[in-house]
């Protein structure tokens, strides 16, 4: 036997697996994983058998339930789903290694065209492209506002880059910053985010950004979340960056919650569904979406309205080094679907775009792990050292300074070195070390020794550091916030280098998430919101603010499309 589907055959024919010998029934391969389940139990129960390994495959912080047919693939050779992000090289039975080609949207064209011509499917009056964070609030928004919803996902597990975020959300005059003494104002929230973008922000929606940050914790905090950990990003001015109690990372937990309440609220959720068109009428109003089902083939949704939530391109590099040729052969710190057809998708339905030639690159992925570090760690106090032993930035500036900073230091990488305070200050860390990334000394000069720089004088920049904190100000990078001296052992460090993290360009929107065309009048019934849009965050986003921009964008996407699609 070859594949699973070989070795299942050969237990018990096709219906082992399947209904019929026809094949699948839906996208989401429900009957199938039912089978799997029914034989070999669930998730938690094959990953409490698994006490014994470092890491268990079938233990993660992937969102929803998990189907067994994202790694273990009937037809095709199994691919363990994390490595397309982690370095683990599981060893599958029937396995393959993960690797994924680039398929154009229109790749198929004369099957699509047939599947248009035969007519809808389907009909449903609001369908969400994109399962992330953006999508998933637009699904409870919409279902809030008494639309009945179809939300479409090409990948075959839900939550997109949501499911990764580390850091935070960022919210000004919040309930957690008053219960923590911290003095903030939407204003000065709107004026770090445009700095930090360079002024080339839309003011306008960087207003609405702002100005529904804080009722956007209201409604996670409504639906379950907790958002009472605050701590600070590149480029704020105060601590703003909210995410769990003890500073877990925010992105697994806002994408569950939102899942759940979108569940709870009878969204119809697909998985396996690329959307390759959107389609219009002859006076260019939407009329629905052309899907591409995995398993079930090309077949034609029927909707009043579209909200296109598919995220960035930072993950793929041929897209990324057209706009951007410094960022080629860059790692990226993106989930395997950040590849931008869904941008093609938009722009092949008339959508403008603005932007496109601002690429994020983040400062520090371990290239140990393949996994981002998130900006938390230096929020809460630790600093870069290059191969001297040396600081060389203010580590909290922005994003776009610390990569360049980085990438001119000796090996084009540096360590993160922090200390036992910073490492209880923030649940995440435990994270990285799980994960194997972490170096450790009981001394400056032991961990020194460990990561091949001189002891003596990353002891003196440690020390140094710990003066600038005891006196309040870094004389030598102007660092702002001096959260902590380093000086509680163990010391840690982690290698990093800077890799393509977020496109900042995307479809143009107005205030209420309408798409806009090129020649500037809006697509009647076409909303966008999330990193496919452009203008949030200008030439460089602040950390934290991507969360919060989805939040807050899906949420009046959702709510808009629903009125939409009530009134037409
Ligand atoms: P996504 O969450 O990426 O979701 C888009 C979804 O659309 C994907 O699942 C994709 O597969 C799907 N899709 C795309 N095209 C199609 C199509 N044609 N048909 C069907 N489905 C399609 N930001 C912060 O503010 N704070 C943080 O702490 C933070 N940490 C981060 C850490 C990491 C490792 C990464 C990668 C990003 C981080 N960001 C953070 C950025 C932030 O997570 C993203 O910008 C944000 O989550 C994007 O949300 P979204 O809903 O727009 O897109
Ligand atoms: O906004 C982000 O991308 C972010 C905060 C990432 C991180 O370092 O955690």
């Amino acid at each position: 036997a070859d594949v699973l589907a070989d070795f299942h055959g050969e237990m018990g024919g096709c219906d082992t697996c399947h209904v019929s010998e026809k094949g699948p029934t839906d996208d989401n391969l429900t009957h199938e994983n039912a089978q799997c389940v029914s034989c070999h139990g669930d998730l938690n129960e094959i990953a409490a058998g698994e006490k014994d390994l470092k890491i268990s495959p079938h233990k993660s912080h992937l969102i929803g339930e998990i189907a067994c047919t994202s790694c273990h693939i009937g037809h095709e050779k199994s691919v363990a789903y994390c490595d397309a992000c982690h370095s683990f090289g599981f060893d599958m039975p029937f396995g393959g290694k993960w690797e994924r080609k680039f398929v154009p949207i229109d790749v198929q064209k004369d099957a699509q065209d047939k599947a248009i011509a035969a007519g809808p499917r389907e009909t449903t009056d609001v369908v969400i492209i994109g399962s992330g964070g953006a999508g998933l609030a637009a699904a409870v928004s919409a279902r809030d506002n008494g639309a009945k919803v179809i939300l479409l996902e090409k990948e075959p597990v839900a939550g997109g880059n949501t499911k990764l975020a580390a850091g935070g959300m960022n919210a000004a005059e919040t309930k957690p910053q008053a219960a923590l003494g911290i003095k903030d104002k939407k204003e000065i929230m709107i004026e770090d985010t445009m700095k930090g973008g360079r002024n080339i922000n839309d003011p306008e929606l960087v207003k609405v950004l702002a100005n529904n940050s804080s009722d956007s914790i209201d409604w996670l905090t409504a639906m379950g979340a907790d958002m009472n950990d605050v701590g600070r990003m590149g480029g704020a001015s105060v601590n703003r960056s909210h995410r769990p109690t003890g500073g877990a990372g925010v992105g697994a937990h806002v994408a569950q919650v939102l899942w759940d309440n979108a569940v709870k609220r009878g969204t119809d959720i697909r998985l396996n569904s690329r959307v390759v068109r959107v389609l219009k009428d002859d006076s260019g109003k939407v009329t629905g979406v052309l899907v591409e089902g995995k398993y079930t083939g090309y077949y034609v949704i029927k909707a009043d309205a579209v909200v296109m939530a598919t995220g960035g391109f930072a993950r793929n590099n041929d897209r990324v080094a057209k706009y951007d040729p410094k960022l080629k052969g860059f790692a990226a710190t993106n989930h395997p679907g950040a590849t931008g057809d869904g941008l093609d998708v938009a722009m092949q339905a008339g959508a403008d775009t603005r932007d496109l030639e601002w690429v994020q690159a983040h400062p520090t992925l371990s290239p140990r792990g393949g996994v981002m570090v998130t900006e938390a760690v230096r929020g809460n106090g630790a600093i870069l050292v290059n191969r001297e032993g040396d600081r060389f930035v203010n580590e909290i500036t922005t994003r776009d300074k610390a990569s360049a900073a980085i990438l001119k230091q000796k090996g084009a990488s540096a360590f993160l070195v922090f200390d036992d305070s910073v490492r209880k200050s923030l649940k995440k860390i435990e994270n990285y070390v799980h994960l194997g990334i972490v170096d450790e000394g009981k001394t400056p000069e032991e961990l020194a020794k460990k990561i091949g720089v001189p002891g003596a004088e990353l002891a003196k920049t440690i020390a140094t550091y710990n003066g600038f904190v005891k006196s309040g100000k870094d004389t030598q990078f102007e660092r702002p916030n001096l959260p902590r001296e380093l000086g509680t052992a163990p010391y840690y460090a982690i290698e990093v280098k800077p890799a393509v993290h977020h496109s900042m360009g995307g479809v143009k929107i107005d205030t209420k998430t309408e798409v806009k065309a090129k020649d500037g009048h809006l697509i009647q019934g076409m909303y966008a919101a999330g990193e496919a849009t452009g203008g949030v965050h200008g030439a460089n986003r602040l950390g934290g603010n991507a969360i919060s921009d989805i939040v807050t964008f899906g949420r009046i996407a959702g709510a808009e499309a629903a009125k939409y699609a009530k009134e037409h």
